[in-house]
């Protein structure tokens, strides 16, 4: 039973790396991952007296967190929420996505005025999003997106739910001389520090908004979960490879044109039967079922 699909794999690769090794050297220059896609999000800020700080962004999957509720906040979250450390946590993605994979990035180069949109693109092969900008005139205010899937299609555009949180790392004293000296949360004082007395401890929860308990004028407070908007296109992807085009070909017709989009093909179903693959992912390859030695269906790129 095992020696048959393990005859046709080895049969298989036999016809494949001649047509790839022929094909390869006219795509050398083409080598993109076909699930490149380029995104423009769209960021918002939706109240009338906080400014936040530019938004700190990653594409990825889901082996990155960026942050969770009830998880305590990692330091570059933490930085932001409560120093408007932007590029601290922009550090931290970038190591991050550069282990991993995907892309990381700010999304802006100012604070957003409260009615101000923003707009930023970024180019990924990877499923997932996630953002982070601090609420600033707050002591560990920041509104995020957790890892939710970018949309999948050219042309869709998404609308995220962008909650409000409290990092957890700050006690919310709500007074001028813990907040950020940000001249637009108010003329004087101000601290960029963290203040060990004020650490928290805590982990991400919801924000409960501002209770008043401090000198921060109520112009600062906000509707809760009413912070910012985001919306992301999927505005095209960076290939015209398609293939689900590959479906009906026999496979030396399909893995030809699989090579001829810059793509490898391999085998996932052959004949009905799940063949052994290994768990890597490349993502200019695609899975496909074959019967009968012709390809039945695309089984997904990775
Ligand atoms: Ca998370
Ligand atoms: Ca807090």
């Amino acid at each position: 039973m095992i020696k048959k699909p393990i005859a046709k794999i080895l049969a298989l690769f036999a016809l494949l790396v001649p047509v790839i090794a022929v094909a390869a050297p006219a795509h050398a220059n083409d080598n993109r991952p076909v699930v490149d896609a380029t995104f423009r999000a769209e960021f918002t800020n939706i109240t009338s007296g906080q400014y936040l700080t530019p938004p700190n962004f990653a594409a990825h999957g889901r082996n990155l967190d960026v942050f969770s509720r009830n998880q305590p906040a990692s330091p570059g979250v933490r930085a932001v929420a409560e120093n408007g450390g932007v590029p601290i946590l922009a550090e931290e993605l970038a190591a991050a996505v550069a282990s991993r994979g995907g892309v990381s990035g700010v999304g802006h180069d100012a604070p957003i005025a409260p009615g101000e949109t923003v707009t930023f693109e970024f180019s990924t092969d990877q499923a997932r999003f996630s953002l982070v900008s601090m609420i600033i005139c707050t002591n560990d205010g920041f509104v995020g997106v957790d890892g939710r899937f970018l949309p999948q299609k050219d042309g869709r555009t998404r609308t995220y739910r962008v909650n409000d949180y409290d990092a957890g790392t700050e006690v919310n004293t709500e007074n001028r001389a813990d907040i950020v000296p940000a001249p637009f949360c108010g003329a004087d004082g101000g601290t960029g520090e963290s203040n060990p007395a004020l650490a928290e401890n805590g982990v991400i929860k919801r924000h409960r908004t501002l209770r008043g308990v401090g000198d921060l004028p109520s112009s600062f407070d906000w509707t809760r979960g009413q912070v910012a908007e985001l919306t992301i296109t999927r505005v095209a992807s960076d290939t015209d490879a398609d293939p689900g085009d590959l479906v009906g070909l026999s496979l030396d017709n399909a893995t030809a044109a699989a090579a001829s989009q810059g793509l490898t093909l391999r085998v996932v179903v052959l004949d009905g039967v799940l063949q052994p693959v290994t768990r890597d992912l490349v993502p200019n390859r695609v899975n496909v079922e074959v019967s009968n030695g012709t390809v039945v269906a695309v089984r997904g790129l990775g």
